[in-house]
Parts: C-alpha cells; structure tokens; sequence
C-alpha cells in the first residue's frame, strides 16, 4: 500500500517517488511537514497570550528539512519510506542553506526559536528576508573569493507569503512595502509552533504598463530597483558596523514592519494601549534593532498618546541582548543620516535624549553626543533588561564596557548564558553517538539535556569508551570522504582532527594557531618533536569581504596547508586543510568528527562562543583561552579535563598597559624564526603586513598573539601527547555528559524565567 507521503507526491506531480528528482522530493516533504503542523500552527497563532518577538537581523538558520522532520516526528518514517524505494535520504545534503546571518549571533536566534518552541515558550521570530545570504566563499589562488548566495534557487518550500498582511514601511524619501514571509518553527515533539516571519521589501507600485508603453519605463525600473533593495543582501559584517545608509534602511525596515505588524494585531484585541506590554513584548538581539525603540514610540503616538504615556510603555516593553563587546561592532549613527531618511524617529529619540537629560542629571550619560546616536545606551536607557551572554561577558558589561550605566542601573544587568539545540547539534548531525547515549539512558535526553547526567561516572567502563571510539571513528571517515570530494584533500582518519571553525577575526587568532603550525613544523623536521602524533589541522572560517587583515590570514594559512603538504618530510606527521564554504552544514560535520576544539581568542573578547558548546556536546575537549563560555564549560567539565591556556582577563588588561611583543620575541629564536618566515619568502608568499600588524605600529600585537605563544604550544603539546590513551577518552567523554547547561533550552527557560515572564 502506499504510504501517506508516496500519495501525497503522487497528487502534487502524478508519478510514483521512484521517478522523483531531488527537489520534487524536497519540495514534496518540506509541504508535508508544514501539512502535518499546520493546525497546531494556527492553534498557536491564535493563543491570545502575552508573547516575545526576537528581534534581529540575522537568522542562521541552515537546512531545515532534516530538523523539521525530527522535530515533527516524521524523520525515521520517511526514512524507511524513502530507503524502501531506493532512495538515500543524504540526498538532501544537496539543498542550500538558507544562510541568514552571519555566524555566532544568527544561529543563535535560530538555536533559541527551536528551543522555544520546544520549550512551549511563545517566541516569534523576526526580521528580514534576504534575496541574498551571506557570500559563498571559494579559495582562488589561496585568496577568499566571494559570490552571490542563491539560496532560493532549492525553492522556498517551508515560507508562505502572507499576502494579507503587508505593511507599508514609510521612508522620508520613499514608501516602501513589507511583504511577510511565513515559517513555522517546530519544536520537538511538542505542539508548539511558532512563526518565524521574515519582511521582503517590495515597491508599492507594481509594473506601471503606461509608462513603459509612452517608452518612461526606466523611472518606474528605479524605483522598482530601489524598494527591491533593501532586503537584497545580508551584511556580510561580523563586530564590525558598515556606516552605510542601506544598512539603516534596512534595520529601520525591519523593525517598523514588525511593530506595526505587532500593533495590528494588538489592536484586535480592543484593550487599551497599557496592556500592551501585557501581550507583547521584543528581544533587541544586539544594537541593530534598536530603533524599534523611537519606533515604538512614534507609532504610540500616532494613537494619540503623549510621549511620557508612551515611554512607560515602551519601557515595559523591549530588552536588550549584547553580543560582542567590539567597539567598531556597538552602532552609532549620524543624526544627519536619521535625518534624511527617518526624521520622525529622529525625534522620538531626542525626546528620548531630553529625557535622560532630565532624569540623571548629573551623570556622564547620554544617548545623542556630537549629533551622533548611540544605539546600545539608547537601547539600555529604555530596556527592562540588558544581558551579556556568558558569565564574564556580563561582568565585563558591568565593569567596562556599560560601567556608568551599571552604576546608574545595577538591576538591570543579568546574565544569560548561550545554549546550542541538541536536536541539530547532537541527536542529527552524531547519530552513532546518539545511538550509543540512548542505549545507556532511552533518549529522554534529547528533549531535556540533563538527562546526560545519567551517565556520569561512564568514563570508567571500557566498553563504552570503545564504542565511544567507534562513533568518532565514524564520523572521522565521513568528514574526511567529504573532505576529499569538496576540497580534494586526503586527511588519513588515524591522524588527530585538530579543528578551528568560526569567522575569521584577528582577535580569534586564527594567527596564533597558524604560527603555531609553523613552529612544530619547524620542531617536527629539527628532530624535536619525534613522538608527536600525527595531526591535520582544519581551518573553516569566512572574514568580512572588506576586512583585509582577515583576508590575509586566510592567504596564510592557505599557504602554509601547501608548503606542509608538499613537504615528505612532514607528510606522515602533519597537514592543514582549510574547508572552504563554512557554513552551517558543514559545522554540524566538523563538530562530531573533532578530537580537539579550538577556543583560542584574546581572554576578555569574545562575548561567549557557541561553537564550543557544539564541540563540547559531542564530546570534544577544548583548547582555550579562559574567555566567554569557555569559562564555564572548564567549570562544568573540569578544568583537569579541557586543555586551557594563556592569560586571564585580568592578566591581559595587566599586559596591556604596557605591552611590547617585542619582549616575548628577543629571547626566544624559535618564535623568532616562525615570525622571520613571514617576510623571508621561505612560505612561498611574503606578508609583511602581518608581520607589522605584530612587532609594528602603536598597538602591535593588539591580541597579544605572542604574549600566549608558548602557553598555546604547551597546551597544544601536552593535549598531542595525550591524545588516543584512555585519559584523553575519558576526557571526552566526561565532557559530552558535563554539557547539560549548554543546551539552549536552558538558555530559553533562563531568558523566560529572568526577563520575558511569559
Ligand atoms: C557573537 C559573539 C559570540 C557569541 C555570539 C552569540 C556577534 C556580533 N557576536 O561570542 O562574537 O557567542 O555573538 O551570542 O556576532
């Protein structure tokens, strides 16, 4: 008999699923799973409950289909439905991503909108949906080069377009209109199912067929090509700001489409305006939706409420999450930008600048300072809460980065620490691992992670830990046949997988691993390093098309994967592979093939990492410095159990009132020698700027690569030395069952229990 989805296709395109090409088969699935939530969809649509929109800029939230039919409880049916026909169900490893975002910050939010569904908490998703994601990245000659990211060529099959409910987002010089998008997120096994709407900017007018025929089409092309615009590309930045007037367009797009989306539906409800808050309320991820602040002001006031009215209510309304602590990432604009497209938000947010000036009087506070804007204060000023993402990031909020603002406002810091789903990070991406788990525990813990706990003290048991072995191994010889096909690369399975993967910025020294690869290539062939076992370094990392120095490293490090892998004498010892690409798919095959995390950022820089969460859940030690979460995952593990290095926060703002990489170079003729190998032409290539960008300039050095130097070296040794004994395993081990805190889950019941109260 045929089964319910082999009906299902026969009546969408009248043949059997034998016949089927890829993408009617995705098409196919991708319409049934949206069929078989579609009533608990609208049933949650309709809950008249208070709600939280997140709003943000980005959504990473890669291929769904594999997630949604887990979360559906749909995956092993078509599974078997699929395998009975002949057909692998990896088919659809050939589907694009739908690359949204740009890295930690974007897949976070898609992390936290399945876990919320899961979680049965009400949080929608919004903001825009790009014509283009973020660049596909290829290497040309050992440079980055980037193209276009079609992502819909594959289709959009799991978005509806809700014609209906179009907004029109008015810009001094233009009005536009806002098309929503429609995708259900599902959680797992639950009947939850939240909305992630995305805005696509459209012209008001449609094709105006006068002008065209009295031969004037071209004005009407403009202005086509104008509106169209906004939602074209994702901004490939990553804690840096583009100053550009395209990027405020669409940050102002997104939020005034989603509020008045908001509004109207608030509206239906025939309450009065202070009941707002009761119903909904917003999560500003990072600085970039932040006028949905002066926003929300205007449009209260459009209702005819004053503007002290107003404020207590928007006050009650919007919390704050910052990301990176960067200050080229913390958005300011020029009133005079404001003023040219938005003069009425304008406004509102002198008005909100007078306010302060009223209320703390005498302290060094401000929103607006030489006709400047200052997103995040203005977006702390009216926010209920502003979060850090990891412990010591919060503390550095407090202490540093937002000082006179904690000072002023101590309750309204908290911290909530970053979560990553284990459906995607465990249970899809590593189901040999997986398999292994439930045989000891049932899968309970796939929904609630602290189920892991239940194999503590596991570590112990030789079987498991062979079989724990079995799993990697597995996965190992997956990635590295991936490998082969995608980057023509052999990576022997028995050699260490040694893996940095995130995007490409200086002060997660992607240089400090780098020169370090030299080093013990350079030990390697100078005899001093004979038991060192062998190991492939993998790189995956895309950097900001304008950020040169990034780009660089990547020439590096590209460069050096030819020298190393060329070289006999080093060839059964070490290589280096560079993926290019990275992207969400390809993570979820780099995290469970791993023996060894890199976390390796200046302590104090990065806000938390998620990446070493992924690693972590798989069973992965970590090399790292003491920043963001790596703090607490050595907290949870142990330290005894990950490898950690370098200076402390405390040590690194120690250093830097008077640091000279030179001290760390003079005596040391090994670092030496790596650092001359950068400008000698012995690499095969010369980079003299990143040579000055260490021992040059007013800041060399700026993420004292040569300050930890040696400690990363003794780090990296001491974990090479270790790896394949039963210590290492147990390491690994104790690590994947420690990662409990890690699951976003936790993230989004410690955001409801803090700060939504929904
Ligand atoms: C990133 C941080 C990461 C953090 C993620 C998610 C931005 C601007 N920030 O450390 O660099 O894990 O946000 O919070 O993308």
């Amino acid at each position: 008999m045929k089964s319910y989805f082999e009906a299902f296709f026969d009546t969408l395109y009248s043949k059997p699923i034998k016949e089927a090409t890829t993408k009617e088969l995705y098409n196919a699935l991708s319409k049934l799973v949206v069929k078989k939530v579609s009533k608990d969809w609208e049933e949650t649509k309709g809950l008249q409950k208070k709600r939280c929109g997140y709003l943000s800029a980005e959504f990473l939230i890669g291929r769904m289909i594999y997630a949604n039919m887990l979360n559906a409880d749909m995956l092993d049916e078509v599974k078997k439905i699929l395998s009975d026909n002949n057909i692998d169900i990896n088919a659809f490893e050939e589907v694009e991503d739908a690359a949204l975002g740009n890295g930690g910050l974007g897949r976070l939010a898609a992390c936290y909108l399945e876990s919320a569904a899961t979680e049965k908490v009400l949080l929608d998703g919004y903001g825009l949906r790009y014509r283009y994601g973020l660049f596909k990245q290829s290497f040309v000659d050992g440079f980055q080069n980037e193209e276009a990211d079609d992502w819909l060529k594959w289709g959009d099959p799991f978005s509806k377009r809700v014609e209906d409910e179009k907004v029109i987002v008015h810009f001094k010089d233009m009005d536009v209109l806002a098309i929503p998008y429609d995708m259900p997120v599902i959680g797992y096994h639950s009947n939850i199912v939240n909305t992630l709407r995305l805005w696509q900017s459209e012209p008001l007018k449609g094709f105006d067929f006068k002008a065209f025929d009295d031969m004037k089409g071209e004005k009407n092309a403009i202005e086509d090509y104008k509106a169209k615009e906004i939602t074209y590309v994702l901004y490939p930045n990553d804690n840096t700001i583009e100053g550009k007037k395209l990027r405020l367009r669409q940050e102002y797009f997104m939020v005034s489409a989603s509020l008045q989306d908001m509004l109207r539906r608030f509206k239906k409800l025939n309450l009065n305006l202070n009941e707002l808050p009761n119903y909904y309320i917003w999560q500003l991820n990072d600085t970039h939706p932040t006028l949905a602040i002066p926003e929300m002001l205007r449009l209260l006031r459009l209702e005819g409420l004053d503007f002290s009215e107003s404020l207590k209510i928007v006050k009650k309304m919007f919390n704050f999450t910052n990301h990176t602590i960067m200050a080229e990432a913390l958005e300011v604009w020029p009133t005079s930008m404001l003023n040219e497209l938005i003069p009425d938000v304008l406004k509102e947010i002198k008005l909100l600048q007078e306010d302060l000036s009223n209320n703390l009087k005498n302290k060094d506070l401000f929103i607006i300072k030489d006709e400047r804007v200052n997103m995040a204060y203005l977006a702390i000023y009216v926010s209920s809460y502003v979060n850090g993402v990891a412990a010591i990031h919060t503390e550095i909020l407090k202490n540093n980065t937002f000082k006179e603002w904690y000072s002023v406002y101590p309750n309204k810091f908290v911290n909530v620490t970053n979560g990553v789903t284990p459906r995607r990070w465990l249970a899809l991406n590593n189901p040999d691992l997986s398999k292994l788990i439930t045989s000891k525990i049932g899968d309970g813990w796939i929904k609630n992670l602290e189920e892991l706990d239940k194999l503590k003290g596991i570590e112990e048991d030789d079987n498991f830990i062979k079989e724990f072995i079995t799993a990697r191994n597995i996965n190992k010889i997956k990635l590295a046949d991936y490998i082969l096909k995608h980057e023509n690369i052999d990576l022997p399975v028995n050699f260490i997988f040694d893996i940095q993967i995130k995007r490409l910025h200086e002060y997660k020294r992607q240089l400090l691993n780098a020169l370090s690869i030299i080093y013990l290539a350079n030990e390697i062939k100078n005899g001093n390093l004979k038991d060192f076992k062998p190991t492939v370094f993998i790189f995956g990392a895309k950097s900001a098309p304008g950020y040169y120095m990034a780009k660089q490293i990547i020439k590096l490090i590209n460069t050096i994967a030819i020298k190393i892998n060329n070289d006999k004498e080093l060839n059964n010892k070490i290589k280096v592979c560079f993926v290019q690409n990275y992207n969400v798919s390809y993570a979820e095959k780099l995290v469970c093939a791993a023996d060894l995390s890199e976390q390796i950022s200046m302590a104090g820089m990065e806000a938390s990492g998620t990446g070493n969460m992924k690693f972590m859940i798989n069973g992965t030690p970590t090399i790292g410095t003491l920043d963001g979460a790596n703090v607490e995952i050595a907290n949870e593990a142990g330290r005894e159990n990950n490898y950690i290095f370098g200076l402390t926060v405390t040590e690194v703002e120690q250093l830097k009132k008077n640091y000279n990489p030179n001290d760390y170079v003079e005596n040391n003729l090994k670092l030496k020698k790596v650092l001359e190998s950068l400008i000698d032409g012995s690499l095969g290539y010369k980079f003299k700027d990143i040579y000055d960008s260490l021992l040059k300039g007013n800041d060399p050095d700026r993420y004292l690569v040569l300050a930890d130097f040696n400690s990363y070296i003794e780090a990296r040794i001491k974990a090479n030395n270790e790896y394949g004994t039963k210590e290492y395993y147990k390491k690994c081990i104790i690590n994947m069952y420690s990662s409990k805190k890690f699951s976003s889950d936790r993230s989004i019941k410690d955001y409801n229990k803090l700060i939504w109260k929904i």
